[in-house]
């Protein structure tokens, strides 16, 4: 990871501290006129300070997409058409290596909203640190995780340079405690699917004259279930060679290009409003997905399909056709959007800012998978501009643990099909009752990532490197996720989940909500 550094977009900007050059001068043989001329400069200097700020400061919009793989038009897709998508990206910069932090959303939305690794501050574990969860109140004893001291939500840290902060659909689902009074000056009191509150110019509009923004408006996509109208034919849709060719499968995904669909409708509807309220010139927009669609081996893990994710990035600043190709992570975007609006990047920030002059790419990007709900897993992915490399570190059980995603029609099947010996080769990596403990895979030769090269001789050098990554991050960020949870943690999943909690590392504290019952 690179250093956190400050890269001040407006180079234009005078620098220096305005007052020092304006304390009264101690050398009394200075003659009036002299500090005169001074005050008169230094007031000017403050003036064309402010011109500029208040000229200069562009609106940050984020659009974040929920569970959305990038089947757009402008990637490629053929299935269906995305013009509203297109256009933003055409209009800016297209992201082709854009990696999640994690392949679920309370990971790594709690890592691009703070600019660094989950990993690095103990926020990894899917919905954890909260004192209730759905309605259920975990009582006094659970994982009270805080942020460490002196760092801030990206929200706070703009509130602070005097941006106006909105949160469209409020969805933030942190790993820690946060306080959303503090966050934003406008959160919708009704929490939906689409941008409603947004287009009805509801979400700027309480902004003093000429305050700039930093929004962000969450969208439903691949969560949008019945309200995305069903368009696409399931028998046109493509199945990778990683799942059984089946109908529920065909449905499955056939549902996610409709839930596209409407995504794409409603990112049309956002720069609309946008245009109507004379903002858009001024508003420099993030699209982006927290992580692939949520079938199996996609949402949760770290192949392609759940961390490898649209985005793009159009406004002030930015060069319309362009496309990148190189590997940017989630916790890029937050020092980007700093340096964009002329604030100090933290200290704490282990992003880059991928948009600043002579940027240097990446070598490799880290994503992580720790417990999710009730399942107890680690992995860790390094991805390399052409090699990916997974450690799985809980080799004692399948990729198809017990998890939330049983119940679905589809997991049941696929469970069925596991049973009954009907999975080829290929679906047994995922579908199969045990996991390897290293892959390896030539992403530029092998896109489906079905061919683990950890074991062939003639990559041995590609894995040592990788290892040699890996263990480097590893060390390099004090990786927390290697830690077995808290007591407290894993107490509160108890609580949460009861029988279906049925890994190991929950027998340590089993006793525990045992004594907690007989009290
Ligand atoms: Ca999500």
């Amino acid at each position: 990871m690179a250093a956190s550094q400050v890269r001040p977009r407006n180079e234009n900007l005078p620098t220096g501290d305005p007052c020092v050059a304006f304390a009264c001068p101690a050398n009394l043989t200075v003659s009036f006129s002299t500090a005169v001329k001074k005050i008169v400069s230094m007031l000017g200097l403050l003036l064309a300070l402010g011109q500029a700020q208040a000229g200069e400061r562009p609106n940050i919009l984020w659009i974040y997409l929920e569970d959305v793989s990038g089947w757009f038009g402008c990637y490629g897709d053929q299935v269906i058409k995305t013009p509203n998508i297109d256009r933003l990206a055409a209009g800016g910069i297209r992201f082709d290596r854009f990696y999640t932090p994690a392949g679920v959303c309370s990971a790594t939305r709690s890592a691009i909203i703070v600019g660094a690794m989950q990993t690095s501050l103990g926020i990894h574990n899917h919905r954890s640190g909260r004192a209730n969860f759905r309605g259920k109140n975990l009582g006094p004893v659970f994982d009270d995780i805080r942020l460490p001291k002196g760092v801030r939500t990206l929200p706070e840290m703009f509130r602070a340079a005097g941006y106006w902060t909105f949160n469209e659909g409020g969805k933030d689902d942190y790993n820690f405690k946060h306080d959303t009074n503090v966050m934003y000056d406008f959160l919708p009191s009704k929490r939906g699917w689409g941008p409603a509150a947004l287009v009805a110019g509801k979400c700027w509009k309480g902004r003093k004259k000429g305050q700039p923004f930093f929004g962000q408006v969450q969208l439903g996509g691949g969560k949008l279930g019945r309200r995305a109208p069903k368009v696409i034919d399931s028998a046109k849709v493509p199945v990778p060679p990683y799942y059984p060719d089946i109908p529920l499968v065909r449905e499955e995904i056939s549902h996610h290009y409709d839930c596209l669909l409407k995504t794409d409708e409603q990112i049309g509807q956002i720069i609309a409003a946008l245009k109507r309220d004379g903002l858009y010139e001024n508003t420099l927009i993030f699209c982006f997905s927290d992580h692939g669609y949520k079938l199996h081996r996609h949402k949760q893990f770290l192949y392609e399909g759940g961390i490898q994710m649209p985005m793009m990035v159009a406004g002030p600043g930015v060069t319309a056709g362009q496309i990148r190709k190189d590997l940017i992570s989630g916790i890029d975007i937050a020092p980007a959007c700093l340096a964009a609006a002329g604030i100090e990047i933290p200290k704490h920030m282990e992003g880059t800012d991928f948009l600043a002059k002579g940027y240097t790419k990446q070598k490799f990007v880290v994503a992580a998978r720790d417990r999710c709900d009730y399942t107890i897993e680690r992995i860790r992915a390094v991805v390399t501009p052409q090699f990916k490399y997974l450690r799985n570190y809980l080799t004692d059980r399948p990729f198809m643990q017990p998890s939330y995603k049983d119940p679905w029609p589809v997991s049941k099947k696929f469970r069925e099909m596991m049973a009954k010996g009907q999975m080829n080769e290929t679906q047994l990596i995922f579908f199969g009752p045990k996991k390897e403990p290293e892959e390896l895979y030539d992403l530029a030769n092998d896109p489906h990532e079905i061919h683990n090269l950890a074991n062939h001789p003639k990559f041995i050098k590609q894995l040592q490197h990788h290892r040699r990554l890996l263990d480097g991050w590893i060390k390099e960020t004090s990786d927390q996720g290697l830690k077995t949870e808290s007591d407290p943690g894993l107490l509160a999943v108890l609580k949460r989940w009861g029988a279906k909690c049925v890994n190991p590392e929950y027998d340590r504290v089993r006793h525990l909500l045992q004594a907690k019952k007989t009290e």
